[in-house]
This record gives structure tokens, sequence and C-alpha cells, in this order.
């Protein structure tokens, strides 16, 4: 066997011993959790929601005032991609950890639902979600519209009324240069203060402040991992940099960790 796949052997051994034995976990993800279930990611090259849409246009509270329309219309086009993706076995993988580590907070900064559709009971959401419309002036919670109608790409849809106020509703996602839920904030630097491992997932850290997460856990003597093909700038803070698909690497983990299978 060649060094470098010794290498990953051995990382992944030490990683899943160190799975085995926490008694608090923190499972960190970003986009890359959910690009094997065919949802875009921000900032891979050409294939990324950053190369091909521009974030001051329609990621921020100006954008919206400017034209809620061509905004409301991403965010829909965005969420019918979601309802006709499936978990992966990344995220089922999630899901089995935390039925075997007794106290587990899956942290996202993505808005799917594709975690909560693989079993993982009330994930942190840092960034809001797609299914949580509000409205943009008296934040009364919206219904989530039935998506029939389904703008294609780039397409405008104007955004529903609010029934309290008649202001626009907005979609329940935090934007460039927005607060970050506080509850959501705090306990995800709770969890990560209290944990013994983290699992970062799928992110490339440059947006904070939830890159801090895994910074806090690893200042606080806590074994942090990475799962990721790529480097990044957590990899400095990290214990073992595992570099591979989401997908992939997390089933090996669980089945190195605990000998369970996950369903592919
Ligand atoms: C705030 C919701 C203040 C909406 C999102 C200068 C320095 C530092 C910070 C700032 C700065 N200037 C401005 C800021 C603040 C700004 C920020 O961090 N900007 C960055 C760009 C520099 N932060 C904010 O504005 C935050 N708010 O600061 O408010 C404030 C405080 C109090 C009161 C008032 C105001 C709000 C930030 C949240 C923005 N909203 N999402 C939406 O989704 O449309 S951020 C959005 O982008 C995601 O939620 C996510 O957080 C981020 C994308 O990052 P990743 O998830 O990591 O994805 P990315 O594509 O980058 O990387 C994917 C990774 O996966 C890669 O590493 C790749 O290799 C890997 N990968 C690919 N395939 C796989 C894989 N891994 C595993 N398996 C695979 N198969
Ligand atoms: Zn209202």
């Amino acid at each position: 066997m060649t060094g470098r796949r010794e290498r990953k052997r051995m990382d992944l051994a030490d990683a899943a011993e160190s799975l085995a034995q926490a008694r608090r976990l923190v499972v960190f993800t970003g986009a890359g959790m959910s690009a094997e279930s065919g949802i875009a990611t921000f900032r891979d090259a050409g294939t990324g929601l950053w190369a091909r849409f521009d974030p001051r246009t329609l990621a921020t509270p100006e954008a919206f005032r400017a034209d809620p329309a061509l905004v409301w219309g991403w965010y829909e086009w965005r969420r019918a991609a979601v309802r006709r993706a499936e978990p992966n076995p990344g995220h089922l993988a999630v899901a089995a950890m935390a039925a075997r580590v007794p106290e587990t907070v899956v942290i996202t900064q993505n808005v799917d639902d594709l975690h909560e559709r693989a079993g993982s009971a009330a994930p942190v959401h840092l960034h809001g979600s797609l299914f949580a419309p509000r409205c943009s002036a008296c934040a009364a919670p919206a219904p989530v519209p039935d998506g029939a109608a389904e703008p294609g790409e780039g397409r405008r849809l104007a955004p529903p009324r609010c029934g309290r106020c008649a202001a626009p509703v907005r979609p329940g996602v935090v934007w460039f240069g927005e607060a970050l839920p506080e509850r959501a904030l705090e306990a995800a630097v709770e969890a990560a203060y209290r944990c013994d491992v983290l699992l970062t997932v799928g992110t490339s850290g440059l947006v904070y402040p939830a890159a801090e997460i895994p910074q806090v856990a690893a200042r606080r003597g806590g074994t942090v991992i990475q799962v990721n093909p790529e480097e990044t700038p957590l990899d400095a803070v990290c214990a073992l940099n595992l570099r591979g698909p989401a997908a992939v690497v997390l089933p090996a983990l669980v089945r190195a960790a605990w000998g369970d299978a996950v369903p592919a």
C-alpha cells in the first residue's frame, strides 16, 4: 500500500477511535455535506452558486429591497431543488452517530432540510432555513408555498404578501450583513465549548461567525476532525484531516467506529 494510502487508512482509524470514545460530539456541516445530494455548493469553482450568481445581488437585505421578485425567485428555485433532492449516505451516517454518542449536536450552515430528512433531530441552523419564510416587516411566520409556482433558474417570482401587515414575505435565511439567530448561535457556541470531539464536514470555513465554531472546540481541547476533499483554513485547528467526500468518508467512519453499516 502506498505511503499516502497507508496514511489515509491510519487517519481514518484514528478518527474512528476518537469517535468511538466520544461522550459529547458536535457535527458541524457546510454546503459540501449536501453536494452529493445534487445541491450546489457556494464556492466550488464553476459549479458553485457564487460562480453563477453574485451574492451581493441575491443574498443581502439590500438586494431584497432593491428587487424582491429576483431574490424570492432565486430562493424558490433553490427550495425546489432541495425538495427534489434526497439525503445522501453522509447525512445518514450523521444520524447514525447520534444514535451511538449520547450527546450529539448537529450544527449546520445549510438552509436545506436534508439532515432532518435523514433522521437527525433538531439540527441547529445557524443560517436559517428555506422552509421558514416570514414577513419582511413584522416577522410573522408565513406559510411555505406549495411550490406550484416553481420558477426556472434566475427567473423572477413576486413574493407573497404577509397575512398580517401585507408587507412582502422573505426567505427565512440569514443574509450577509445580518445577525445570526441568537438562540442558534448560543446553542452552537455552548455545544462547541463542551464537546470532546467535533467533526467539521464540507465547509470552506470562510464565513463568520459560523467558522468560529470549530475553533472554539479546538481552543477548549476538543479533538477536531475535518472531512473535506480540499484543504481549508480550518486545517490548522484540526487533529486529523480526512481528504474525501462526505458520503464516502462518514459511512466509513461509522463502520470503523462501531461496525454499523450505513445504507448506501
Ligand atoms: C454578520 C444563508 C454582522 C443564505 C449564508 C471580513 C472578514 C470576516 C467576516 C466578514 C468580513 N466581511 C464581512 C464579514 C461578515 C460575513 C462573512 O463572513 N463574509 C465572508 C464571505 C468573508 N458574515 C456575515 O455577513 C454574517 N453576518 O456578520 O452580521 C452583524 C452582527 C450583529 C448585528 C448585525 C450584523 C452572516 C453570514 C451568513 C450569510 N448566509 N447562507 C443562503 O444560503 O443564501 S452563508 C452561506 O455561505 C452558507 O450558509 C455557508 O455558510 C456559506 C458557504 O460556505 P460553505 O458551506 O463552507 O460552502 P462553500 O461552498 O464555501 O465550501 C464548500 C466546501 O465543501 C469546500 O471546502 C469544498 O472543498 C467542500 N466539498 C465539496 N464537495 C464536498 C465537500 N466536502 C465534503 N464532501 C463533498 N462531497
Ligand atoms: Zn407582516
